[in-house]
């Protein structure tokens, strides 16, 4: 079964799709293909090392990073199923020209975790797909919709095999791609992400700067009189961490620190995506106070803290995080 007959077959299951949403599922298929084949080549290719400019989050913009943002746009502009456009390496939306437009609105990450790509940590894609408004909103409030508006999302992981893991609202299922055949092929099905986990992961070299909520629940973690304690993983990209999460079970945190009062992560490419497969999977994903999903976006590249992976282990650092608001 491939990814390019499995998004068919669902298809058939909505009687009144026209197509647009199988067209642009394999669009961003190609993309991640041709992005994958770029980031196994990147070191013979000399892609590595700075592109000597900056994105417009202030990080040197690696090689790869550019690639990929390109091959994301040319893909899903020239698929005519696309309107609007919102990328982690462009600062203003992105809007499709007329004759090419369509009714869906994606956001993207187009190569997250670069600051890996040098030393070979898996890095991914991550993407969100919102469907344009009926009425006759403005392009930004079209842009800003709130998570539980997506009608799919997913990442692809370029990690010792490239997997697409990718939802439209029900089960979670995950492609590995066989390079040998240039398809992805379907090895996960309906992924559910495990009640409870034993690891948690987090940057512990920020600790000096977490609240009382964050410190707490992690030396319960780690303290043998509180339960068996969890194993602690943090990749630092997010689409491994939270790769494992999904699989393992447990929980991934980037909380609001004292230096970064929003967390580090992007909402509307990173947070949303996630939080959507977590839902999908059986598992949850808060901003500390309200899910993920429930955010009504400000700003196209706003950052939220998240607390994502199992339903109880997530639920534990939510009862910690509301002792102290009290
Ligand atoms: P379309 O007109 O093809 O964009 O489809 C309209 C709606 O039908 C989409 O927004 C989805 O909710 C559903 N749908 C269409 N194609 C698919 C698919 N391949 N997989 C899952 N849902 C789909
Ligand atoms: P830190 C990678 O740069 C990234 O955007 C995510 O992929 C990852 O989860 C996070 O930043 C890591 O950030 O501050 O722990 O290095």
């Amino acid at each position: 079964m491939t990814l390019t007959r499995f998004v068919l077959a669902e298809q058939r299951k909505a009687p009144a799709a026209t197509g647009d949403l199988t067209q642009l599922l394999n669009s961003i298929q190609t993309a991640v293909k041709a992005v994958s084949s770029a980031v196994r080549k990147a070191g013979i290719a000399k892609l590595y090392g700075i592109a000597g400019t900056e994105n417009v989050q202030g990080e040197q913009v690696k090689k790869l990073d550019v690639i990929a943002n390109e091959l994301f746009i040319n893909m899903l502009t020239s698929s005519f199923t696309t309107c609007l456009l919102i990328s982690e390496e462009n600062e203003t939306v992105i809007e499709v020209e007329l004759e090419k437009q369509g009714k869906y609105i994606v956001c993207f990450d187009p190569l997250d975790g670069s600051s890996n790509i040098d030393c070979l940590v898996s890095i991914g894609s991550i993407f969100a797909i919102f469907r344009k408004s009926e009425d006759n909103k403005t392009v930004l409030e079209n842009a800003l919709q709130p998570g539980n508006q997506m009608v799919a999302a997913g990442y692809a992981l370029y990690g010792s095999a490239t997997m697409m893991v990718i939802s439209t609202g029900g089960t979670v299922n995950g492609f590995t791609l066989d390079p040998y055949e240039g398809e992805f092929v379907l090895t996960d099905v309906n992924i559910r992400v495990p009640k409870r986990g034993n690891i948690y992961s987090i940057n512990e070299g920020y600790s000096h700067l977490w609240d009382e909520a964050v410190t707490e629940y992690v030396q319960n973690k780690k303290d043998p009189k509180m339960g068996k304690p969890y194993g602690a993983r943090y990749v630092g990209s997010m689409v491994a961490d939270v790769h494992r999460t999904l699989k393992y079970g447990g929980i991934f945190m980037y909380p609001a620190t004292s230096q970064s009062p929003s967390g580090k992560l992007r909402l509307l490419y990173e947070c949303f995506p996630m939080a959507y497969i977590m839902a999908q999977a059986g598992g949850a994903a808060s901003n500390g106070n309200i899910p993920i999903l429930d955010i009504v976006p400000s700003n196209i590249h706003q950052r939220s803290p998240i607390f994502l992976g199992s339903l109880d282990d997530v639920d534990d650092v939510l009862k910690i995080i509301k002792k102290y608001k009290k």
